[in-house]
């Protein structure tokens, strides 16, 4: 039988497991799904104060529909200071004013569900905002909250207060030292990330407990699970050692004490005891993990075990860092991105779920750095990338305008950007006496408002994202680049990614078939098979702008199969064009009944 995507059924009027063989039989929803994420800063802004909302996303979900994603999750929209746009919570039970209210989200999760869809929340619970009423107990040692963050007194024989008196030398992830001095009591708290994001105590079982009760509430009131910010960070060793310094780093690599640390594995499935298992078949649990390796990761998705079910790892996302760190950017080898990512696919092949993404709201878009954003390859490159991210085996992750084929903003000065961690290092690097156009250069390549600004809704003056003035400035190639045109254009990226969320819901080899890399030391050609059952897949991708010829090897058996998906117009089968146009993409099936 072969597969035409354009015929595959409308997903509500789908039996899902329908006529799958008895291993996918009870195979968990999530695996079939495909998840969007909405940022609500730079999504839609009902309003019209610069700001995206809640009624703003209410306002677009026919357009999440159309694209077929079966889940939303929605970046922090809870009160906060928003010194990390939202990552800094100071109240976990509520919506900050300048998203809205607790009955908009209501009338948000309704529509989602309407819809046939889920709605997953962020879970920002290593950190809360200082300006959380528990760090102003803890701070003021009141409440017997005192001990619900991690307090240190100075290194000892230092004077408090003074530099390199911290009670260690940990950097935080956003520069600077990762201990913040407190006049009032003459000890220093934790903060990973900002100063105004200190670290909860996950050692103290009432701050776990309160952390469950929260998550209870939440599910409760409808959602459908958590996306759970730096989740493997929460379990420190509580020696507080001093990490390595590296060649000129400031400060000491605190990660191998807090990364996948002692009592995670612990935590985790007290959480799953106490919150998830009431729940059994409704949720979807994903742990973001800077840092962790594929042998964890087996171990926290193995459902056995009863932790989360699936983690976003950083291995594929790091490759391209160079040895200054994420803002001193090297180039890509294709050979060390198939290497990783075939790593993943096999290691939790049997055991465990992969998450599969290019971008999120911490990323620069993938087409800028991926592949190629000017005018001839954009959208080429951009449905390249998709194609062969939505074919491996794990669930995909869509950020917003990635669908679009958005790229990276042009900024031109330091003034240009809004993020806490570009503007720390900025400061930090110009201060310490690096070239100020070096350290731009590295911002407009990696910063992380490259993901958000505005969604390219229309090509009118705030593209259709605001009527007021956006918070952080409109890419101005929103006039060419943008929802409503791709919409109405059947070869759009918009329609290319629908397309290959269509294939994931009605061909059961892409969710659940067998993964094999081919030509793995190619540097432009990314090739893999799929194989469930009689059926095979084949993807074929150049990740290139040059033609590339496809090894005859590779194509052997494949004569007369038929093509899913292509991102050239022209591409009837590979039999008599062996060789790949610039960022050619093919996914081609067999069956063999
Ligand atoms: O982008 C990063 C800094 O280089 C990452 O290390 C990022 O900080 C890390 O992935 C954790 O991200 C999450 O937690 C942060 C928040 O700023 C990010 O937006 C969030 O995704 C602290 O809550």
């Amino acid at each position: 039988m072969s597969l035409d995507v354009r015929s595959i059924p409308d997903r509500s009027a789908r039996a899902p497991q329908e006529g799958r063989p008895d291993r996918q039989e009870d195979a968990p929803w999530w695996q079939s799904a495909v998840v969007y994420q909405v940022y609500p800063r730079s999504f839609a802004d009902a309003d019209g104060d610069g700001i995206g909302d809640l009624r703003g996303i209410a306002s677009r979900l026919d357009y999440l529909r159309e694209l077929g994603v079966d889940v939303l999750w929605l970046s922090p929209v809870y009160p906060s200071p928003q010194d990390d746009n939202g990552y800094d919570i100071s109240d976990y039970q509520d919506i900050d004013p300048v998203f809205g209210s607790l009955a908009d989200f209501d009338e948000l999760l309704a529509g989602v569900h309407r819809r046939g869809m889920k709605l997953v929340m962020d879970l920002v619970v290593n950190h809360t905002s200082d300006e959380h009423p528990w760090f102003r107990d803890s701070r003021a040692n009141v409440g017997g909250k005192r001990d619900w963050y991690v307090w240190r007194p100075a290194r000892p024989g230092r004077v408090p207060g003074t530099p390199g008196a911290e009670p260690n030398n940990w950097g935080s992830f956003f520069s600077g030292p990762a201990w913040e001095f407190d006049e009032g009591s003459g000890e220093y708290y934790l903060h990973l990330f900002s100063r105004k994001q200190p670290d909860l105590n996950w050692e103290n079982p009432r701050v776990r407990h309160a952390v469950y009760a929260m998550m209870r509430w939440w599910l409760e009131r409808g959602v459908d699970g958590f996306r759970m910010d730096v989740i493997n960070l929460v379990s420190k060793d509580q020696r507080f050692p001093d990490g390595a310094v590296a060649d000129g780093a400031a400060h000491g690599d605190g990660s191998p004490f807090y990364v996948c640390g002692p009592r995670i594995h612990e935590y985790l499935q007290e959480m799953h005891r106490e919150v998830f298992a009431a729940h059994p078949g409704r949720l979807l649990t994903v742990g973001e993990m800077p840092g962790v390796d594929v042998d964890q990761a087996r171990l926290f998705t193995d459902p056995d075990r009863a932790e989360v079910d699936m983690v976003f790892q950083f291995e594929h996302v790091g490759l391209d860092h160079g040895p200054g760190g994420k803002f001193d950017p090297r180039p890509l080898r294709l050979s060390e991105l198939k290497r990783s990512l075939g790593r993943w696919q096999e290691g939790l092949a049997t055991t465990g779920w992969n998450s599969l993404y290019w971008n999120n709201h911490d990323q620069p878009r993938a087409v800028s750095r991926f592949g190629d954003d000017g005018p001839r390859h954009r959208e080429l490159s951009a449905k390249a990338l998709a194609t062969v991210l939505h074919l491996h085996r794990g669930t995909p992750y869509v950020y917003q305008g990635e669908e679009l084929g958005m790229a990276n903003a042009p900024f031109a000065a330091v003034d240009d950007f809004r993020d806490i961690e570009s503007l720390n290092h900025y400061a930090h690097a110009v201060a310490a006496g690096a070239d100020p156009e070096r350290v731009l250069d590295g911002l407009r390549r990696m910063g992380r408002d490259n993901a958000r600004t505005p969604m390219q809704w229309d090509a009118s003056p705030g593209a259709g994202f605001t009527i007021g003035t956006p918070w952080i400035a409109a890419n101005p190639d929103h006039l060419r680049v943008n929802a409503a045109a791709q919409l109405a254009d059947p070869s759009s990226v918009f329609h290319h990614y629908r397309r290959l969320i269509a294939l994931r819901h009605g061909e059961p080899a892409v969710v659940h078939g067998d993964f094999t890399m081919l030509l793995p030391e190619d540097e432009h050609l990314y090739v893999f098979t799929r194989g469930l059952g009689g059926t095979a897949l084949l993807v074929a991708a150049n990740l290139d702008g040059a033609p590339r010829p496809l090894p005859a090897a590779v194509l052997e058996g494949w004569g007369g199969a038929r093509v899913l998906v292509a991102n050239y117009a022209d591409r009837p089968d590979l039999g008599g064009f062996p060789v790949l146009r610039p960022w050619e993409c093919v996914v081609l099936r067999r069956a063999s009944a």
